[in-house]
């Protein structure tokens, strides 16, 4: 991310306005990264809770003269208008013992509200969404909008896949960008790692493990994929929401588009995947200017392969649970 105050900026060469619907916990912290990014000239907050969007711009504002120069203010919807990206974040949290799908028929309620308004505003534009459960909603949110595919986007299993090379990092004692893995399927209970494709330097983690001399324990990846799937819930236990983490994700999926990256992430689309059909999980996607599109069937074993589709049916059931 460009952070240097005298850098070319991206908002400098093409002014790029990105709404942020939900100033909560994420919605902020999303909105402040974004605001160091240097990636954007305008932000538009938009929240229910006028007051806390209103408190919200004021505190950003006051750091744009010291960072970079970017105009935070509190709109409507007719102000997502010409936004390159909108970000999803409002609804109802996690709280400690929640799972993220106990939060699907209070959080569809909340996008019948959201998403049309932003297709009426914005037609061209990306939705982001971060509100949970995200493949849920982002699959209903793809319906609700008549958007291509493409042009909309889970959080998916960006953060989890993040968290996953970072306990990997600490148990191999090797930077986390020197770490391939990934985790896929939903961004919950159901998620998966794909231990089979997992690599560093190269090499499957069996045999990097051979050949830098260190036994190849699966029961220690077990352990590390359970604490990255947990994660959330023992970060919840702990301080009451999870933020940084997701708003560095958000940040990374708007500079993957508006820089036109065509990285590979872990987001989440609506598409058939390995035969369950038009369902939105993540797998690796193509991350461009034009959305985020799955370019790539993985080459899973077939354990991986039942898991991954056990987790689409889960959020399709869902779903269909709720009417769509
Ligand atoms: P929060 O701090 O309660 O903020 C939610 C905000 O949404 C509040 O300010 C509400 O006023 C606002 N809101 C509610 N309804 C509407 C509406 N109809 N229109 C506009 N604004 C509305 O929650 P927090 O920010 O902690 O979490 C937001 C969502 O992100 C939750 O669903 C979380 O579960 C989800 N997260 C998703 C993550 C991911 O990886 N995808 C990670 C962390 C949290």
């Amino acid at each position: 991310m460009t952070q240097n105050k005298n850098s070319k900026l991206m908002s400098d060469i093409n002014p790029v306005k990105v709404a942020v619907v939900g100033t909560g916990s994420v919605g902020s912290t999303t909105a402040y990264t974004l605001l160091l990014s240097g990636m954007v000239a305008e932000i538009v907050l938009i929240d229910i809770n006028k007051d806390k969007a209103d408190g919200e711009s004021m505190d950003l504002n006051h750091a744009a003269p010291i960072t970079t120069d970017c105009r935070v203010y509190v709109g409507d919807y007719s102000d997502c208008n010409n936004a390159a990206i909108v970000i999803i974040t409002g609804g109802a949290n996690q709280k400690p013992g929640q799972t993220r799908m106990d939060l699907a028929a209070k959080n569809v309620k909340i996008m019948q509200d959201i998403v049309p308004n932003i297709v009426k505003n914005a037609p061209d534009t990306i939705l982001l969404l971060a509100t949970n459960p995200v493949d849920v909603l982002t699959s209903i949110s793809y319906k609700l909008s008549g958007f291509p595919a493409s042009r909309v986007i889970g959080s998916g299993t960006l953060l989890d896949s993040a968290r996953l090379r970072y306990n990997l990092s600490k148990y191999y004692k090797i930077s986390s960008e020197s770490i391939g893995a990934f985790i896929i399927g939903e961004h919950g209970d159901s998620e998966l790692p794909v231990w089979s494709l997992a690599s560093i330097a190269g090499m499957r983690l069996r045999e990097y493990c051979e050949k830098s001399n260190q036994e190849f324990d699966q029961d220690a990846l077990q352990k590390i994929f359970e604490k990255t799937r947990s994660a959330a819930y023992d970060i919840i236990k702990r301080k009451g929401y999870t933020a940084y983490g997701i708003a560095a994700g958000l940040v990374h999926i708007v500079e993957t588009i508006l820089k036109d990256e065509g990285s590979l992430l872990t987001v989440s689309t609506v598409g058939d995947y390995f035969g369950v059909k038009q369902v939105a999980l993540s797998v690796p996607m193509k991350v461009n200017r034009t959305g985020a599109h799955h370019v790539v069937n993985l080459s899973l074993d077939d354990e991986e392969i039942e898991e991954i589709k056990k987790s689409g049916q889960n959020i399709k059931s869902v779903c269909s649970s709720l009417g769509y």
